[in-house]
């Protein structure tokens, strides 16, 4: 059975919609988590998450934060919102210059993220009973079994959404390795935060958008044995660098509790 969404208990709290794979998903459940906003996570199933994206927003992406206000979607957007009805935001610096600085990292971040997908996707679209489990782990078992029935179908779609090719691959691969670099040249230690000496934004969407890549332990997914095995004929180079410190630090320190569901979700995708 896959791990299935939790039942909404809250009525009041603000609702996420997210995959459970998803990074960008992760850099927002991670911020509402150490902001301490209360917030009610529902996971969608990829591909049967289009029309209900839609419904809320222009785009057909997760992260979507429901709010009394309207739906919010876009990492980024929901970050602002955040920020403007849930002060004092405690991820946004105050002082108008490092709230500067911690955007255009954090902007920086989401473009590197965007190459982690295809990169990422590069090797994982190979193992298709691995990719069913990642996109079936919050699905219906109907969900479930339309996925698994055409997964050559999405998996041919996906890779021409990805504008997946070698070169495409190698520009990732080359633009990934500038953010690892540019996080080692901002940082002497994994403890030193990106901008001042709390975590902000910058932190939250450096190591989430990071994470598919770095594995941390804390993470259900990415953690998980069959994705670790999966994704290192794409790290093992980068395995030393002190950027991989630090966003292991970044984990280790402030991404506390990932949900109610993380055991659930993990066994779904190590279990038998
Ligand atoms: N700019 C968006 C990017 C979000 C994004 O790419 N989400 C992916 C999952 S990581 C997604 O929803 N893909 C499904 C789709 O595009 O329909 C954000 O910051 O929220």
């Amino acid at each position: 059975m896959p791990a299935g969404p939790d039942v909404p208990k809250d009525d009041a709290a603000l609702r996420l919609y997210t995959f459970s794979l998803s990074h960008f998903s992760e850099k927002i459940r991670w911020a509402l988590s150490a902001a301490g906003v209360a917030f009610v996570e529902i996971p969608w199933t990829p591909f049967f998450h289009v029309l209900r994206a839609r419904r809320r927003g222009k785009a057909t992406t997760v992260p979507v934060l429901e709010t009394r206000e309207g739906p919010v979607q876009d990492s980024t957007r929901i970050l602002l919102w955040l920020e403007k009805h849930r002060t004092p935001f405690a991820l946004m610096p105050q002082d108008p210059s490092e709230r500067e600085t911690a955007l255009a990292i954090e902007a920086r971040f989401d473009e590197v993220g965007e190459h982690v997908v295809r990169y990422a996707y590069s090797v994982a679209l190979d193992d298709a009973e691995s990719v069913a489990r990642y996109w079936t782990t919050d699905a219906s078992p109907l969900q479930a079994r339309i996925i698994r029935r055409f997964f050559p179908a999405m998996r041919w779609i996906f890779r021409r959404k990805l504008r997946m090719s070698p070169a495409n691959v190698a520009i990732s691969r080359s633009t990934i390795e500038a953010g690892l670099a540019w996080i080692e040249a901002q940082t002497t230690s994994p403890t030193q935060r990106l901008v001042g000496d709390r975590l902000t934004v910058a932190d939250v969407a450096a190591a989430a958008l990071l994470a598919p890549l770095v594995c941390p332990d804390e993470h259900p997914i990415y953690g998980s044995s069959r994705y670790r095995a999966g994704i290192a004929p794409l790290v093992g180079d980068w395995q030393g660098r002190p950027a991989f410190a630090w966003v292991r630090a970044v984990y280790r320190e402030h991404r506390g509790s990932w949900g109610a569901r993380a055991p659930k979700v993990r066994q779904w995708i190590d279990g038998a």
